[in-house]
């Protein structure tokens, strides 16, 4: 890392293992969501189209989980946006996650590639509106008032993830890219590490076990999220300063 510049651009990708802390499920873990369900039936378009109510279920549970008091921010999060308002270059967090913790913990140039939970979108029309409440099979569009017409606003396996072409440019153009808490096995995700490597960033893995990319990293960091990414960020600011 001796080579970044107060100057350089940073991205940062996260998956669930960031907010695992906040008491959100992750997927592949033992006790993750994959292992209550199966992924072909919940986050597939083929899957909603058999079973619509099966697939609102899913995210009505897990929308009323995220609108738990109980569920906060925790230190990494409250760290990265830390960072964001603090280094002199950009810093982009690109996030696999659907939770908005992020925004919640403070960071602001943000990309949820995989869609947002507190968010729904028009099947006709395409319009994605902010939704809190839970959405039945016959729930009408606000955009249109037809009923059954609404699904949550989440990129499904198959499905393209959102605002690629930005992303795609700030990793062509980063100093540094931060892998925080993803197994690295969902493509295109997984592949940002080399897609930085290659225009010569320095990358950072920071997990609580190795990934399915760990062999791609420049360095990687084994622990909790809260307690390795506040001291990562740390490092890097220090570098600032310096
Ligand atoms: C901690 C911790 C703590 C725990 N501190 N760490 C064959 C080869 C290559 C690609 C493909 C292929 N066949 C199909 C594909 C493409 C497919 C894909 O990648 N499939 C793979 C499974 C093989 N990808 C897609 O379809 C994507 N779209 C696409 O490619 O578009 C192009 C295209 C379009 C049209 C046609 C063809 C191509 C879309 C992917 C959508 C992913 N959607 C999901 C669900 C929706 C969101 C939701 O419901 O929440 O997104 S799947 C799920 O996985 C979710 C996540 O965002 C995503 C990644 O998971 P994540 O975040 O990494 O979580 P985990 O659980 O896997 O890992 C957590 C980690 O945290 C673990 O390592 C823990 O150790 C760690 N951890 N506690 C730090 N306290």
């Amino acid at each position: 890392m001796d080579q970044l510049k107060a100057t350089d651009r940073i991205v940062i990708l996260t998956g669930a293992g960031i907010s695992k802390e906040s008491g959100l499920d992750t997927f592949r873990d033992a006790d993750g969501i994959w292992a209550q369900y199966d992924l072909e039936d919940v986050a597939t378009p083929q899957g909603f189209a058999r079973n619509p109510k099966l697939v609102q279920d899913f995210y009505n549970a897990r929308r009323r989980g995220l609108l738990d008091p109980d569920v906060q921010p925790n230190a990494a999060h409250a760290a990265l946006a830390r960072l964001e308002q603090t280094w002199p270059g950009e810093v982009l967090l690109v996030t696999q996650n659907i939770d908005d913790l992020h925004e919640r913990g403070g960071s602001a140039n943000l990309i949820h590639m995989h869609g947002e939970l507190l968010k729904a979108r028009c099947l006709d029309t395409g319009e994605v509106v902010a939704w809190h409440d839970d959405i039945t099979v016959e729930t009408p569009s606000p955009v249109t008032g037809t009923p059954g017409r609404l699904r949550p606003h989440i990129v499904w396996f198959g499905e393209m993830p959102l605002e690629m072409e930005r992303i795609y440019q700030a990793l062509a153009t980063c100093g540094l890219f931060l892998s925080i808490g993803t197994s690295g096995t969902v493509y295109p995700a997984a592949g940002f590490v080399q897609e930085a490597a290659v225009h010569g960033a320095y990358s950072v893995e920071l997990n609580m076990e190795p990934s399915a990319g760990r062999g791609l990293f420049d360095e990687a960091i084994h622990a909790p999220a809260t307690e390795a990414v506040p001291a990562f960020v740390e490092r890097v600011l220090a570098r600032a300063a310096a």
